[in-house]
């Protein structure tokens, strides 16, 4: 809020008369507030009666007594794919379990196939016509993980096209590298991981193709100390990594993602209190996962009170993917965080910005409303921010701001 910043700054914008979010401590709310811009980044805000009566900016809009809040940030997605798994949702429906279906052949590995046959361009053009949804809801920063294609080429053309996203739409995409997410049927287990370590993830690293490194640590996916392999050939490369962690069961996975100072550790219905602990420790953020859990009626929801009395920063994602979360709704997902996990108003808010931005290892560039940030911003017609994520129906939005510019 630093008012000598602004003196003898012609801003670009001025948002006036709004109640503000920050995001920045709590919700750190302020009513009647402005938020200054220049050149894509936020330069001052406040209240509106501390702003420096000399400040001028080249536009200056008045928001009416809106709320505004950080731009929102979706910190897990598997938003390219192709086909289609609705034939699953059937069988799940006459009574077969997600690790059955998976088992036969069905789950991550049809999309994987239906996915390996479509070209780049059509998986871009499938995404983007999803990625409205996101966009819709004031979503300016969004991870899309690989993972569907299982070899080489196919993941890096989900990598690939993962980055053309991002040149298409006024997004921010963080890709992320899952090629540890299902064991292909076309190669040995130790071929699939030794491609992975001594390919994959060095070419990854010396081209910036993706931004960190993820895994499924299952029963039906991989081992503890499969993935513990992969980690450590990311660290080598100077990759940060994330987890998939104890969905279906315990596998340790928490404690693994700690072990490895993971960004995140993602799902957690299965973790333990020790592996909570560890996260806490190792600064891991939680990024909770409800649309899954609803899919699969999973019966335990996430440890949300070891990782309060923890101190285990929560995030809140859609899983967006064509099997377990056919989800396109950041806002339904914080929704549900509260509902079945039992989140504040206050944690799901700060889920979907300040410790999404952490998830991703950027929140020193997004996820709050504070000078020096990113001006990425979602104006909303309505009367609460409780009443944002009470709303099951589409979002009130206003208006969408990313890096300064109005959408
Ligand atoms: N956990 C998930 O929720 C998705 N991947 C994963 O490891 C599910 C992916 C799918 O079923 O297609
Ligand atoms: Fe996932």
């Amino acid at each position: 809020m630093a008012m000598a910043g602004l003196s003898g700054i012609r801003g670009d914008r001025l948002w006036k008369n709004a109640r503000i979010a920050t995001c920045a401590a709590d919700l750190g709310i302020i009513e009647s507030g402005a938020i200054a811009c220049r050149d894509g980044r936020i330069i001052w805000v406040g209240p509106q009666s501390a702003l420096p009566p000399d400040f001028d900016a080249l536009e200056i809009i008045d928001c009416a007594g809106r709320w505004i809040t950080p731009g929102l940030i979706d910190c897990h997605t598997h938003l390219i794919f192709a086909g289609n798994r609705s034939d699953e949702f059937a069988r799940r429906q006459a009574g077969e379990s997600y690790a059955d279906i998976a088992r036969s052949g069905g789950g991550i590995l049809a999309t994987m196939r239906a996915t390996r046959d479509a070209s780049e361009n059509q998986l871009v053009e499938a995404a983007l016509s999803r990625l409205d949804a996101w966009i819709a809801e004031g979503v300016t920063t969004i991870e899309i993980k690989s993972g569907y294609g299982l070899d080489r080429d196919a993941e890096l053309r989900l990598l690939g096209a993962a980055r053309e996203i991002g040149h298409r739409r006024p997004i921010d995409v963080a890709a992320t590298y899952l090629g540890a997410h299902a064991m292909p049927p076309d190669r040995p287990r130790d071929v699939y991981l030794a491609m992975i370590r001594d390919q994959i993830i060095p070419c990854i690293a010396a081209n910036k193709l993706a931004d960190a490194i993820d895994g499924f640590c299952e029963t039906i996916a991989f081992a503890p100390d499969e993935i513990a392999t992969v980690f450590e050939a990311a660290r080598r490369h100077g990759l940060p990594v994330k987890l998939h962690a104890d969905q279906l069961s315990d596998g340790g996975g928490a404690g693994l993602a700690a072990r490895f100072r993971a960004l995140s550790a993602d799902h957690l219905e299965y973790a333990s209190e020790d592996g909570v602990k560890a996260m806490a420790q190792a600064g891991t953020v939680a990024v909770l996962l409800p649309g899954a859990f609803y899919m699969l009626r999973e019966p335990q929801p996430p440890p949300i009170a070891a990782m309060r009395r923890h101190g285990v920063a929560m995030a809140v994602a859609t899983d967006c993917n064509p099997g377990t979360s056919p989800l396109t709704s950041l806002l339904l997902a914080a929704n549900m965080a509260c509902v079945l996990f039992g989140l504040t108003i206050g944690e799901a808010w700060l889920g979907i910005t300040r410790h999404a931005a952490a998830a991703l290892g950027r929140s020193a560039s997004i996820g709050s409303i504070e000078a020096g940030k990113a001006c990425d911003l979602a104006i909303w017609n309505t009367e609460s921010l409780a009443g944002l994520i009470g709303w099951m129906g589409p979002a009130p939005l206003h208006q969408r701001v990313f890096k300064g510019i109005s959408q």
